[in-house]
């Protein structure tokens, strides 16, 4: 391989967030095709200056900034006045979204604050409660085909926590269990195990890109692919520093125990009185400085198998061979049913090589592709994993071929046929918990690669699967947007996936891709389907869709951000909650909006000004 011309990528070793050693010639190659397909300079000038939040003069904010340098040290308080950089997955911006739906100068913000303690943290918290300054707290900002780092209200001050707050506090060895702050990554949470000589007794869940928070990534209810793939449902125990005044630390579950609940807080996840974890996910109700994980022990082997099924209309029968086989634990892990395009475009090639027509790349030109890779022509690929040791493998093995087989043309790909850089061993690794670089591969399918996702999920039904995947398919037609979706299946739901791969840099595709994710969103609200997650600029409108009994739901979710965040410093907006000072006034996004502000604040809770 050439040498890059570019800067090295930062490794574990020198950056909490860097890329472990072993990963770094492929984060190389990586980040040398990223470079190759960037068209727009990577520096982007803050042509309408310093972004001051709304409800603050820009001296008070400068004075306020002053005051939070004297805190903190002048040198971890950065003010965003003059230039943002996208940079790349590794190397990512912690000051607004890379992979942007609106320009890259809306969603940012006006400061960066990097406290190195939970006592710091809540030194903010009072900080921004007395200059009513909105705080956005980010773990390590990989949030990509979210929102990224960015804060939803333009000008928040961005509290990175990762940075000076990235220790793995514990690994317990006797209970498979595990405390780590903000800004441990999955690889760095995966390398240490191996430094200790544990990596082959226990594993972590990794989603397909292991550069995330294991925090930030369990707070918003992220994926991997092994038994332990639910993150959310395998944590134990948070510590919060929660947005009043007081700015009050607390721990959950056992952890609440006045002497030694350290004891138990990993291994009960519940305490008791009220399981209050779930207010602190995809909320903007606290600002969670530890939590607890659980580890997978290592299953005694593991066994990769992939499935290929000829045409479009298996998906259906193959969902209702699936349901069963899935939630009697025969198929094991939350593996991928991927259309036949994603495995063409994880190659890492330009959409260009193969077509470059307007609209989506035509069925046949995706086939004739296919006909020439490792997995043939074929509509869909099924990435799945079976654990144990051999014999007990054997058996599970032998039922879901039988079962997949009823599908007319299905095939088992020998993994001994397969190249060392086959996208295979990707799945492969990650589903035996070692977090990898290579989904990254098909943001090069456009120019300024960008990603975006519809996210809804359904039972693992047939009819389901068709009616996401035809509306899917019908909104990338409009939009001429080429179509990629993955099935990722749960116990007994299914996450649908669909990434649209889009160029950052082109005002007019980022229209069309935001017209397409909305559309699918009120397309699947209408039939009763809702998403897991989604982009910041999109939130408002998904949770819209949550909206059974007049909105009770977001009524009672405003309940408890007025009690909690009085004055409504916390993330306002995120996941679609927008303190008491901002609503009414125009903050909300449902489509068509040039501008993501609203109009003003409101004044301090309980102050007599109107
Ligand atoms: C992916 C999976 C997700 C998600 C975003 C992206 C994977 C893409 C299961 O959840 O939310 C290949």
């Amino acid at each position: 391989m050439s040498p890059s011309p570019l800067p090295s990528t930062p490794t574990l070793s020198n950056a909490h967030d860097g890329i472990p050693s072993r990963l770094l010639l492929k984060a190389t190659s990586a980040k040398d095709l990223i470079y190759a397909g960037k068209t727009v300079s990577d520096t982007i000038h803050l042509t309408r200056g310093l972004p001051v939040p709304q409800g603050i003069s820009k001296p008070a904010f400068l004075a306020a900034i002053d005051d939070l340098k004297s805190a903190l040290g002048a040198e971890h308080v950065q003010l965003n006045d003059t230039e943002i950089k996208n940079g790349w997955y590794m190397e990512h911006p912690n000051t607004h979204d890379m992979m942007p739906l609106f320009d890259f100068e809306e969603f940012v913000a006006s400061a960066v604050v990097y406290p190195s303690c939970v006592a710091e943290v809540q030194m903010i918290v009072r900080w921004a409660n007395k200059h009513l300054i909105p705080i956005f707290p980010i773990s390590m900002g990989r949030n990509l085909g979210y929102g990224g780092a960015a804060p939803r209200v333009r000008g928040s001050v961005t509290i990175d926590l990762g940075k000076r707050m990235a220790k793995i506090l514990s690994i317990n060895e006797d209970d498979f269990t595990c405390l780590v702050e903000p800004g441990v990554s999955f690889y760095a949470l995966h390398e240490e195990l191996q430094r200790r000589g544990l990596g082959d007794k226990m594993w972590i869940d990794t989603p397909d890109l292991g550069g995330g928070s294991v925090v930030g990534n369990t707070v918003d209810r992220g994926v991997g692919y092994t038994p332990y793939g639910d993150h959310w449902a395998c944590h134990s125990g948070l510590e919060v520093v929660l947005p009043g005044p007081d700015a009050q630390v607390l721990r959950t579950g056992m952890g609440a125990l006045g002497v030694g609940g350290e004891n138990t807080w990993q291994c009960f996840p519940y305490g008791f009185g009220p399981y209050s974890d779930g207010i602190f996910s995809q909320s903007n109700f606290g600002i969670v400085t530890k939590m607890g994980m659980t580890l997978m022990p290592n299953p005694g082997g593991f066994e990769s198998f992939m499935y290929t099924f000829p045409n479009e209309s298996d998906l259906a029968p193959l969902m209702e061979i699936i349901r069963p086989l899935r939630i009697s634990n025969i198929l094991e892990n939350v593996a991928q049913l991927r259309h036949g395009l994603q495995t063409l475009s994880v190659k890492g090639h330009p959409r260009t090589k193969y077509y470059s027509g307007f609209g989506p790349m035509p069925d046949a030109i995706v086939r004739t592709e296919l006909e020439k890779t490792a997995t043939g022509a074929c509509a869909w690929v099924y990435y799945g994993m079976s654990y144990g040791p051999a014999p007990i493998r054997k058996l599970k093995l032998d039922l879901i071929d039988s079962a997949f087989k009823q599908i007319r043309g299905a095939k088992k790909i020998d993994p001994a046929t397969l190249p060392a850089d086959e996208y295979f061993w990707s799945r492969d690794r990650i589903a035996s918990g070692t977090p990898d670089l290579e989904e990254l591969k098909w943001v090069n399918w456009m120019p300024n690669g960008a990603h975006a996702a519809f996210s809804p999920v359904s039972p693992i039904r047939g009819a389901d699967a068709t009616k996401l995947y035809e509306l899917a398919k019908k909104r990338h037609m409009e939009a001429g947007i080429d179509l990629m979706p993955a099935f990722c299946v749960g116990l007994r739901e299914m996450h649908l996936i669909v990434e649209i791969v889009y160029d950052a840099a082109d005002a007019g595709m980022r229209r069309r891709a935001e017209k397409c994710l909305r559309d699918m969103i009120d397309d699947a609200a209408a039939l009763g389907y809702g998403e897991y997650r989604t982009h910041i600029a999109l939130m408002d409108q998904v949770a819209g869709t949550y909206s059974w009994n007049d909105h009770a739901l977001m009524k009672f979710n405003n309940q408890l951000k007025d009690s909690l965040d009085p004055n409504g410093i916390l993330a306002p907006g995120r996941c679609g909650i927008w303190p008491q000072r901002y609503r009414n006034r125009g903050w909300e996004l449902k489509g068509g909006e040039s501008s993501s502000e609203g109009v003003g604040v409101g004044p301090r809770a309980g102050s007599s000004k109107i």
